[in-house]
């Protein structure tokens, strides 16, 4: 199966990040949006894995967690990957306590790469891909259409990690939730 982990995102962000694509939309141009059930921040893309993989993962996965106490993630900008020229994906970058984000990303590198996976050599730049462009047409107004637009800087907490099957289908991917790990460090 196809699998990532990513952390979940509460019903009145993925409603924010809705209202986006509405907006977005209006600018025309070919770009498959993301299902607003599917949003998330991916923190390791693992690929095709067999089944049984998945509970050396989760134990990695909840080894780490035990390190981190739940923490604080903000909306940002509108972004785009490439930064410059046509884009490929639209997504919602963050602010807050990326510092937390990108210590727990660094070490879950490490515990999988101890399960056998190697670590992502891209740079880790946390986001919430809203689209994937299709049609590189009219990405200009697109582009526009981001920069007019102002993201509400709505938190939320990171209190867990989720582990998702993605099936691809012409029309997106559909993403299943497989199982949940608690950030459960207790701090004095
Ligand atoms: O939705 P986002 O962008 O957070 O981009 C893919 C998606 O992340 C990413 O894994 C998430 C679930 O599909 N992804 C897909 N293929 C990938 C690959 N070969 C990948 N990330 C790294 N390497």
């Amino acid at each position: 199966m196809r699998c990532f982990l990513a952390v979940a995102l509460p019903e009145e962000i993925k409603e924010i990040l809705r209202g986006l694509q509405e907006e977005l939309r209006a600018a025309g141009a070919g770009v498959r949006w993301v299902r607003p059930e599917g949003f998330h921040l991916t923190l390791k893309f693992f690929g095709e894995i067999p089944e049984k993989k998945l509970p050396s993962l989760v134990q990695a996965a909840e080894q780490t967690a035990r390190d981190f106490e739940p923490f604080e993630l903000t909306l940002s900008e509108i972004g785009f990957f490439p930064e410059k020229g046509t884009p490929r994906v639209v997504w919602v970058g963050l602010s807050g306590e990326l510092e937390t984000l990108k210590e727990l990303h660094r070490r879950l590198e490490k515990a999988f790469k101890k399960t056998g996976f190697p670590p992502e050599k891209r740079p880790f730049h946390p986001h919430l891909t809203l689209g994937r462009v299709k049609e590189p047409q009219s990405t200009e107004a697109l582009r526009r259409r981001a920069a007019e637009l102002s993201v509400p800087g709505k938190s939320f907490r990171v209190e867990g990690l989720t582990f998702y099957r993605s099936k691809l289908r012409p029309d997106g991917a559909l993403y299943t939730a497989l199982a949940t790990v608690e950030l459960v460090c207790e701090r004095e």
